[in-house]
Formats: structure tokens, C-alpha cells, sequence
């Protein structure tokens, strides 16, 4: 690896997504000079690596898009209620043409490390060419759901067939026709593409560790006129969305307890939010997530579901989630996923009391010796999520503090944007922010806003540095704690919890209070002078 001086810029955004893009042009706007630095060859983020069979969005499309322009909203038209991965990629790189963003886009390049110095006041970015950046500001647009997690199954180098994961997916795609295949999680990735992968398959083995609570989409193509009435109204739309809890419209909350009314009228609800599709089911009740008999209405009203879809009683059975409370682990949304237990090439395997011992040249073995054959393997096994693509790169802050140690117990962070101790350092949707409980466009574009902001605020005023104080961070994690033990969320062993992961500490990372509540406490923060941030001019030596 040869290493060539280093290059200089205001800022180093990481990742080239939606947060990324949109944190690129803003700053440009305003007039930073800013360089992205991505994985992949081109941009998109998530949308670029999961493009397994089914892949799609889980908002609908007209409120998964970027509302900064509404020109662009009128000129990108959505073809159905929830996007394809395809179509999303290709409106990412439509909005990284039309922008001319790509010129400012380091491709195919992994951020391995990113220093700070504390007598220069400047990051220093290192990548896996050996090339090296120095900024003032450094913006991670990573992603929550970035870093795929091979599972902890020995002998994966056995295997003999193909294998793959559904997070990292080849871009040239799979052709299953007459393979025997083995998906491994239940999750929303298999949950997505286990009825596509069946339609292809001669057999298809699911191997479930936890059932998942999943309701369908009642996806349709997007007519002309539903469309255009989102397009135009785009503006009011996501104002409107910034006030809500999940940074949604058109997800009503029915303001009363489910236990406040009768079994039939209970019933009348869930089955009418069930028929809008999607996540309107939430919403049926005001107590859901909070008090876990009402929650259990939820839970046994999917349950009755799925018992009513799949004809096998034992399958049914085997797929009716009972340890956790309804909408804990994030809520799927499918197309026909419990339907396609009725097909004759499909079998469910719980793996729950009789795990995978490990990978074997032609398929795998349960613990209890059971022998399966595969030509295929998918692992639909999640992700190091919201906390592991910031810590496979070694970030070290004042005095060389490593962020890995600083977060060895779980992240701490500041309102999810800043850490203490890394001055000028940036987490678009990071731990500790509504993040992955939200519409991630609403919450990427409200922290890009406010970054934009500040650092406009810092330019303005001669200040070198931002960092959150010590106190302030440490009061926002507990506010951040303190929240999430309101609800039943901890009771769930979730990835947002971090439990999918061993060893992982086991701390809920993304702020739970809602968005609307959210980006109030951030926009009362700035207008009050940063509060609980220090801002700090440029130190002497570097003047
Ligand atoms: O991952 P997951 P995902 N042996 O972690 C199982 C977003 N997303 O990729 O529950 C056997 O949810 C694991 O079992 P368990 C969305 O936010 C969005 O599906 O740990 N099984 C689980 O069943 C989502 O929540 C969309 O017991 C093992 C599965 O693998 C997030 O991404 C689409 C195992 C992993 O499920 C992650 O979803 C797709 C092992 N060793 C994803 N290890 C949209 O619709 C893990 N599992 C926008």
C-alpha cells in the first residue's frame, strides 16, 4: 500500500447513502469544501448491498424520499405503495446525478481509521488505500444496518454449495431454479424474500430460531392521482411527519386503552388496521407498547392470523411468536410470507431448542444430529447494527481516547449527534436518536439540517469546536434509558438491544420519546446557544 500526502477539506462525510448525499450537498451549499468516502462502487448505502429477492421499504415510497426539493419530488414518480430495493437505488442515483454529487464521491475506499489531533483541532482520516484526509469536521453516514453478522455456526468453510448473506448480496443476483435451499432468521431480510426464493426453489428449509410478529403491506401500484397528491403536498407532508412519533403521516393513533373497550370493537379495530397494511396496526391502541395486557390483544390478534393463513396446525403453531411483546422486535411487513408455509415446497425447522451445531460439506447439522442437504445457503442473520460500523473503524478522540473503549459498556452519546471526548465528530442517526424507530429519511434530513447548522453557527462566530459536555451526555443517556424502561421494549431480546450479537453489552440504543419530541428538544438545544455543548475557538497553536 503506498501512502500520498494528505488531502484537506472542511469536512469527511463517510458512506454515500441518503444520509451521506444529502449531508454533501448541504454542506456545499453552504459553502464547505466536503469529500464522501464510500465502501461501495456506487451510492446508495443499504439500497446498494441488500438487494436480496423481495427487498423493498416498509414506509410507503411517497414518504421515503427526500423532501429538501420539491422539484424533485414532482419529478420522481413512485410506481407502487412500497418501493423496490431496484427502484430505490435507482432514485438514489438519480438524485446523485441530478445534484452532480458523484464529483465530490470517493468510491470503492473503506474508512479504517479517523484520528483526532488535539493541538491541530483536526480529524485525520485514514482509508484502506493507505491515502490519508485531514477536516475540521467529521460526519459518519454509516448507517445503522451496515455491518452484516455472520452467524456464529462453525464450519461455514466446509460448506461446498454456495452461500450467501442477505445484507451483502451479489449484485449480479441468484438464480435458485431447481436448488435446494436453506434460509437461516426470521427477520424482516427473510421474512422479504423467503416467498420469493419458494417461488424459485425446488425446496426451500427455513430454519427459525424466534418467530416474528409480521403483518401484511397491502402493497398496490401507485396510481397517477395518489401519487401527484403526495408530490405536490411534499413540503406539508414531511413537516407534518417531523411532528409525529415515528416521523409517519396517515398512522393515527386511536387515543384509547385496549383495554378500554370490548373484545368485538378491539377486533373491529385490529382487523381494520391489518386491511390498511403496514405499520397503521401500531397505532390501534394507546397502551400497546407500555402495559403488556393490552399489548397481548395485539400479539393473539397476529397470532389468530396466522393460525387462520397457515393450513398445518404445527406449522402455524411453530410460527407464532409468544416471548416477546407485539412490536418489540421491529414489526415486519411482508407479502405473503405465512402463506407460503402452504406450499408443498416449503419447510419450517425450529431451531429454537435444537440449534445449528454447524455447517457440514453438503448442508448443515443440528445439535441433535439431524443432517440437512443444501445446493444454497442464505443467512438472513441481521446485523451488528447502529454501533458496528462506527467501531470497526478505530476512531480515537482527545488525548487518543478510542471510541471502543469509551463505548465498551454501549454507546453514550449526546442527543445521538455527538460523543464526548471527539470534538467535530458527527453521527447522522446515531445511538441514542430516534433513528431505526423512525422513517430514516424524516430523521437523516433532520440531522443534517441541524449539523448544517451548526457548523454554520460555528463559522459565523470563529469557533473551532463543538463536543458535548460530559454532563450533558451522560443526562441524555439516562433521559434516553429512562424512556425506553417506560415501555416493553427492553423485554425483547432485539437487535436493538443489541442482543443479537454476543457479547454485545445489552443497552437499548435508539431514543424511544419519538421524533416530534425528538428534533423539538434538538431545534430548543441550537436556539439556545448549543446548550449543553462546548464551543470552543481554535487553539493557539494552530492560529
Ligand atoms: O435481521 P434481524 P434482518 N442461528 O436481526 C436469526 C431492517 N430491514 O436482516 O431473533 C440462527 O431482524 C435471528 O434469530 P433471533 C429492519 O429494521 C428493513 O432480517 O436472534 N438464527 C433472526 O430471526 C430489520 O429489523 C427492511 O433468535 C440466527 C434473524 O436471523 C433490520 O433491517 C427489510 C442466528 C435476523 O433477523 C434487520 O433485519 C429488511 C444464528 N446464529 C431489513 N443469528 C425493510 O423492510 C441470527 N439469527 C425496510
Amino acid at each position: 500500500m503506498t501512502s500520498n500526502p494528505p488531502r484537506t477539506f472542511d469536512a469527511i462525510i463517510v458512506g454515500a447513502g441518503f444520509a451521506g448525499l444529502y449531508q454533501l450537498l448541504r454542506l456545499r451549499r453552504a459553502g464547505f469544501s466536503a469529500r464522501v468516502i464510500e465502501a461501495g462502487d456506487n451510492v446508495g448505502g443499504t439500497w446498494y448491498w441488500n438487494r436480496y429477492p423481495g427487498a423493498r421499504c416498509d414506509i410507503e415510497s411517497v414518504q421515503y424520499q427526500y423532501a429538501f426539493d420539491p422539484e424533485l419530488a414532482r419529478e420522481w414518480r413512485w410506481s407502487e405503495r412500497y418501493a423496490t430495493q431496484p427502484e430505490i437505488l435507482r432514485y438514489i442515483e438519480y438524485v446523485a446525478d441530478r445534484y452532480d454529487l458523484r464529483r465530490d464521491i470517493q468510491f470503492s475506499t473503506r474508512v479504517t481509521a479517523a484520528h483526532y489531533d488535539d493541538t491541530a483541532a483536526r480529524w485525520t482520516v485514514t482509508t484502506d488505500h493507505g491515502d490519508t484526509y485531514t477536516c475540521r469536521y467529521l460526519v459518519m453516514a454509516t448507517g445503522c444496518l451496515s455491518v452484516p453478522k455472520t452467524p456464529e455456526v462453525a464450519g461455514i468453510e466446509n460448506f461446498q454449495g454456495e452461500w450467501y448473506h442477505t445484507g451483502a448480496w451479489p449484485h449480479e443476483g441468484v438464480d435458485f431454479t431447481g436448488k435446494r435451499v436453506a434460509v437461516i432468521g426470521t427477520g424482516s431480510s427473510a421474512i422479504q424474500s423467503i416467498p420469493i426464493i419458494a417461488r424459485q426453489a425446488a425446496h426451500l428449509t427455513v430454519f427459525q430460531r424466534t418467530p416474528n410478529f409480521s403483518v401484511p403491506a397491502q402493497n398496490y401500484p401507485l396510481d397517477e392521482d395518489e401519487w401527484r397528491a403526495a408530490a405536490e403536498r411534499i413540503a406539508e407532508l414531511r413537516a407534518e411527519a417531523r411532528t409525529t412519533s415515528a416521523g409517519i403521516v396517515g398512522l393515527p393513533l386511536n387515543d384509547i386503552s385496549a383495554l378500554a373497550v370490548s373484545e368485538e370493537e378491539r377486533r373491529r379495530e385490529y382487523e381494520r388496521r391489518w386491511a390498511i397494511g403496514g405499520f397503521a396496526i401500531g397505532g390501534a391502541f394507546n397502551d400497546l407498547a407500555i402495559n403488556p395486557d393490552a399489548n397481548e390483544t395485539a400479539a393473539e390478534f397476529v397470532r389468530q392470523k396466522i393460525r387462520e393463513i397457515v393450513h398445518d396446525p404445527e406449522t402455524a403453531e411453530l410460527l407464532c411468536p409468544r416471548d416477546y411483546p407485539f412490536g418489540t422486535k421491529r414489526l415486519c411487513v411482508d407479502i405473503a410470507y405465512f402463506e407460503t408455509f402452504n406450499r408443498p415446497n416449503v419447510t419450517l425447522v425450529s431451531i429454537r431448542d435444537n440449534p445449528i451445531a454447524e455447517l457440514t460439506t453438503k448442508g448443515l447439522r443440528l445439535a441433535d444430529g439431524t443432517e440437512y442437504e443444501f445446493d444454497t445457503i442464505v443467512f438472513a442473520t441481521g446485523f451488528d447494527a447502529m454501533t458496528g460500523a462506527l467501531l470497526r473503524i478505530d476512531i480515537r478522540g482527545r488525548g487518543g481516547l478510542q471510541l471502543r473503549q469509551k463505548w465498551e459498556a454501549g454507546p453514550r452519546t449526546y442527543l445521538g449527534i455527538q460523543i464526548a471526548g471527539f470534538p467535530n465528530l458527527f453521527t447522522i442517526t446515531g445511538p441514542g436518536s430516534p433513528s431505526v424507530l423512525s422513517n430514516m429519511i424524516v430523521s437523516i434530513e433532520q440531522h443534517v439540517d441541524w449539523i448544517t447548522d451548526c457548523l454554520e453557527y460555528l463559522r459565523e462566530r470563529d469557533l473551532a469546536t463543538i463536543e458535548p459536555s460530559p454532563e450533558a451526555e451522560e443526562a441524555w443517556v439516562d433521559h434516553v434509558n429512562q424512556v425506553a424502561n417506560l415501555t416493553l421494549y427492553p423485554r425483547a431480546n432485539s437487535w436493538y438491544i443489541g442482543a443479537n450479537v454476543p457479547g454485545k453489552p445489552r443497552v437499548f440504543m435508539p431514543y424511544i420519546g419519538g421524533v416530534g419530541t425528538y428534533a423539538q428538544k434538538c431545534a430548543e438545544v441550537a436556539a439556545n446557544g448549543y446548550e449543553g455543548f462546548i464551543l470552543q475557538p481554535e487553539p493557539a497553536l494552530s492560529r
